[in-house]
């Protein structure tokens, strides 16, 4: 038996070297059956000329091998591990035929990786290494070939048959079954490939490019989820007319196909033609899908269209290069749902949504025990690797260099990327490359070698500001200085380029002109500086009075800004602010500054009221300002979420933070409460349902006004607005209200609550998605003496539960594990023991769920005791099974070490 180590090495990116054989065209034909389906692969090869002769090594997983042939006749083949091995294969450098015939197993794939079976149709999943599971293959991403691929199948169980490409040929087959002949047209890497097969129906429109060129546009669901698919249909069509639009990238294939499954592991994948998504990414209609699920909806939509171009074009000459086509691509479905909105305000708030998931998941991360960076040097399980850091900091890193360019300029440089690089598999090199030669002139060009330190190093950089106003000097000197803690393997950092957007506010609160010492006359605001040194100093002349900095506008880049705002400052900037970012900041640094002096006991912020009277006051002015929009009052209303809060804190006791941000939201229920009923009344009607986001912001605020008003009136035993939120409950027009009053009375923990839970299921009972949200609703609640672990036990128990749906395990057990600090992290260690006995049984059926589930602990060293030992205890009992997955074992074992 090998060691773990043995069976698991770590893959080095310093190790890449070019495939030793091409594949040039691939022939797949499947007879497809549930409990054993026999894959027929016809290749051609050739030896790449560029790397010594060498044997053949084809990957395989879970494979039953029946035979292999090279130019029409047997062969000797040997195994190596999973590794199909040919080393008898023709000399030189001329093309040869390989023929493999396996059969693989549908119906018992769990993992959902390779060919699986959900609700009786078939599905593929072959990102990153899945395509190995179908076929012995060259299973990395800088092998791209042609496909053409027939699937058989009986007809009356599988009337929908669909791969990437054009629909080349169907027709009958002798009993009952039938067959459909694809070809793509595009040559892919393996990771590309998709197969569906199942009863299907679809939504289709026809639609004419800028071009002049046709197109077909299909939504696949089951049928029943017709009614579903508007929204998504509406989103793929602003995809194509905003890619074209925004970077000249047309539709390349005739037909562009969406299928959704109810089983899968992430939200969706964007092979090449034929994009399968997670049913939670596909439908909606305002019956059953919130507000949040048609934006997301959007933006997923747009991701995987955008991949079309950013991934499948020019796609990744390895993983490390993960973020070449990741961050760039959702840089570009952040700017798409941004381009959407239209209005400014709206585009607003839609960047600090983005920057609070990049600092509430990203930053723990660059912080943790999984740190890396954007390009990564090594894994176990590249499973592991599709992380916020790769997603999202990498798409901070797009942002930069956009930034740096100039949006002009960043279109010129991806024009230039794939008038370099279309049709071939890149590093993250050449992309940087690309954009800062086409623009020569740019602080990019200038910066790349240093810039690219965004690529390489891990951890959030910090930003240290100081200012210092001098009134007889009439100026006002800012030193910025940057560290950036070390990680993993990375001891010191070198500095960074950090783009900073600024302004100085004067007492009136209105922007001041920006003129640097040496300059003529004040430029243009807002202004952005580009710290490249690890301190420097900006001189600012012609200044009247002491400025309050609006530093890091439009948060420019992901970092941490440390600046000694008095609470003064602070106010003023909430108060006037022109960038809406810092506007929004400002009321969140003073709220964990609150939560903060409470914890640490300070006199002036009592345990019972946190909040001061300024924070309060400057509430009640955001939530009546007329000239704020309603989302933007609920994001500055929202208090920073106690995962934030942590962060913030060397050590954490999760029940203490529960507690003051518990404390938090009923002093502003309590003193809001006229506030909130006005809040209330003013946007609650919404009239007939769209989900554009003035309306849904104004049902946002109506929401989190009924918490409030839920929490008030528990604390004071009155009954009206809990009357009127299980009311409204009942009315509701459309899910997000009905959901927003739902949540508002269990979040308030109002008796009502169970009433309505019960009253939701029963209307929802067919609705898989809708039952999701009914399990995370409970298992997300605030805890209350301990009541949560046992409820999400009591959930598990459910008819409608089951570990395997990953959408329905994730809403419960990751939903109290990730998502419920205070419910979780209990002084018994119960929370930890359910976490690891949940993430055993889940890696045994679905390594990638359980992996994910088992970053619950990444923190656990910043714990305070009794936690830190009990999570720490928790982590090696998981660690210590011989018979984990290298998705789980990576994860815990990297856990352990920090
Ligand atoms: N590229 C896929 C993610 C695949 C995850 C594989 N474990 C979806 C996306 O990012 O668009
Ligand atoms: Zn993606």
């Amino acid at each position: 038996m090998l060691s773990r180590e043995g069976n698991s090495p770590t893959i080095h990116r310093a190790d890449y070297v070019a495939p030793a054989y091409w594949i040039d065209t691939v022939e797949l034909c499947f007879d497809l059956d549930p409990a054993k389906t026999r894959v027929l692969n016809k290749m051609t090869l050739r030896r790449n000329a560029d790397v010594p002769p060498q044997p053949l090594k084809l990957h395989g997983e879970e494979l039953n091998l029946a035979r292999v042939l090279v130019n029409g006749q047997g062969t000797s083949f040997k195994m190596e591990g999973e590794l199909l091995v040919l080393e008898n294969l023709p000399e030189g450098t001329e093309s040869f035929d390989l023929e493999i015939f396996t059969t693989c197993f549908p119906v018992k794939n769990t993992k959902l990786m390779g060919l699986y079976v959900s609700n009786d149709s078939f599905f593929t999943q072959c990102e990153a290494e899945g395509f190995r599971r179908i076929t012995y293959f060259l299973d990395r991403p800088d092998v791209m070939a042609s496909y053409t691929v027939t699937l058989r199948a009986d007809k009356a169980k599988y009337p929908v048959l669909l791969s990437n490409g054009n629909l080349v040929e169907q027709g009958e087959l002798a009993e009952g079954r039938h067959f459909a002949k694809w070809v793509d047209p595009h040559k892919k890497p393996a990771y590309l490939f998709a197969l569906v097969a199942g009863q299907l129906v679809a939504r289709e429109q026809r639609i004419t490019s800028r071009a002049g060129k046709n197109h077909l546009l299909q939504v696949y669901v089951r049928p029943g989820d017709l009614d579903k698919t508007e929204h998504a249909m509406n989103s793929l069509m602003h995809s194509v007319a905003w890619d074209e639009a925004r970077f000249g990238l047309s539709l390349d294939l005739e037909r562009f196909m969406i299928v959704a499954t109810s089983d899968f592991n992430m939200g969706a994948m964007e092979n090449k033609g034929l994009n399968i998504f997670n049913t939670k990414y596909v439908l909606a209609n305002q019956a059953t899908a919130t507000d949040t699920d048609y934006s997301n909806i959007e933006s997923v939509v747009g991701h995987e269209y955008f991949h079309n171009w950013t991934g499948n074009r020019i796609t990744c000459r390895d993983w490390f290069q993960l973020s070449l086509k990741e961050g760039l691509t959702v840089f570009r479905d952040q700017e798409f749902s941004q381009d959407l909105c239209g209005e400014a305000s709206a585009r607003a708030v839609k960047r600090i949504e983005d920057v609070r998931v990049l600092r509430t998941a990203q930053f723990p991360e660059d912080a943790g025990p999984m740190a890396h960076p954007v390009r990564p040097d090594s894994y176990i399980e590249i499973s592991n690797f599709y992380t916020v850091t790769i997603y999202e900091k990498g798409a901070e890193v797009v942002r930069m260099m956009q930034t740096l360019v100039g949006r002009d300029g960043f279109a010129k440089g991806m024009k230039l990327y794939f008038e370099r690089h279309d049709g071939q598999a890149v590093t993250c090199d050449d992309f940087a490359q690309a954009i800062a030669d086409a623009n020569p002139a740019s602080d990019l060009a200038r910066l790349l070698p240093q810039f690219k330190r965004w690529y390489s190093q891990a951890g959030t950089p910090r930003v240290h500001a100081e200012g210092v106003y001098d009134a007889v000097a009439r100026s006002y000197t800012l030193t910025l200085t940057q560290s950036c803690p070390p990680t993993t393997g990375q001891p010191t950092k070198e500095p960074f380029v950090i783009p900073v957007g600024l302004g100085l506010l004067g007492t009136s609160g209105k922007d001041l002109p920006l003129q640097l010492e040496g300059e003529a006359a004040p430029m243009a605001t807002p202004r952005t500086f580009v710290l490249t040194q690890a301190s420097e100093t900006l001189r600012f002349v012609n200044v009247d009075v002491e400025p309050v900095p609006s530093i890091l506008r439009g948060f420019t880049a992901p970092v941490v800004l440390e600046f000694d705002y008095s609470d003064a400052q602070l106010l003023h900037l909430l108060a006037n602010d022109s960038d809406p970012f810092n506007r929004w900041e400002a009321g969140q640094r003073l709220a964990v500054r609150s939560a903060i002096k409470s914890i640490a006991g300070d006199a002036g912020a009592t345990r019972a009221n946190p909040l001061n009277d300024a924070y309060i006051w400057a509430m009640r002015n955001v939530l009546h300002h007329p000239g704020l929009d309603a989302a933007f009052k609920e994001l500055v209303l929202t208090l920073p979420s106690e995962t934030y809060i942590a962060e913030q804190l060397a050590v954490v006791d999760p029940q203490q933070i529960h507690a003051v941000r518990e404390a938090m939201r009923l002093q502003l229920a309590t003193a809001l409460q006229a506030d909130w009923e006005a809040a209330y009344d003013t946007n609650h009607d919404t009239g007939a349902y769209t989900p554009d986001p003035l309306s849904s912001g104004r049902r946002a605020l109506a929401g989190m006004a009924l918490t409030q008003l839920c929490i008030a009136a528990v604390a004071s035993g009155d009954a009206v607005w809990p009357g009127k939120t299980l009311q409204r409950f009942k009315d509701a027009g459309n899910m997000t209200d009905r959901f927003n009053a739902l949540a508002a009375l269990v979040s308030s923990g109002h008796p009502l609550a169970t009433k309505a839970l019960q009253r939701f299921h029963a209307m929802f009972k067919d609705e898989a998605l809708v039952i999701d949200k009914w399990f995370s609703l409970q298992a997300s609640a605030p805890d209350r003496g301990g009541n949560i672990l046992p409820a999400v036990k009591q959930l598990m128990k459910h008819h409608d539960f089951s570990l395997r749906n990953p959408n329905r395990a994730r809403s419960v057990v990751s939903t109290y594990c990730q998502g419920n600090p205070a419910g979780f992290h209990r002084a018994d260690a119960a929370g930890y023991v359910f976490w690891s006995e949940r993430v055993i049984e889940l890696d045994a059926m679905n390594p990638q769920v359980a992996a994910r589930l088992a970053r619950a602990l990444d923190r656990w060293s910043k714990l305070a005791e009794p936690y830190r030992s009990a999570a720490r205890e928790a982590i090696a009992r998981v660690a210590a099974r011989t018979d984990l997955s290298k998705d789980t074992h990576e994860v815990v074992t990297r856990a352990l070490a920090d």
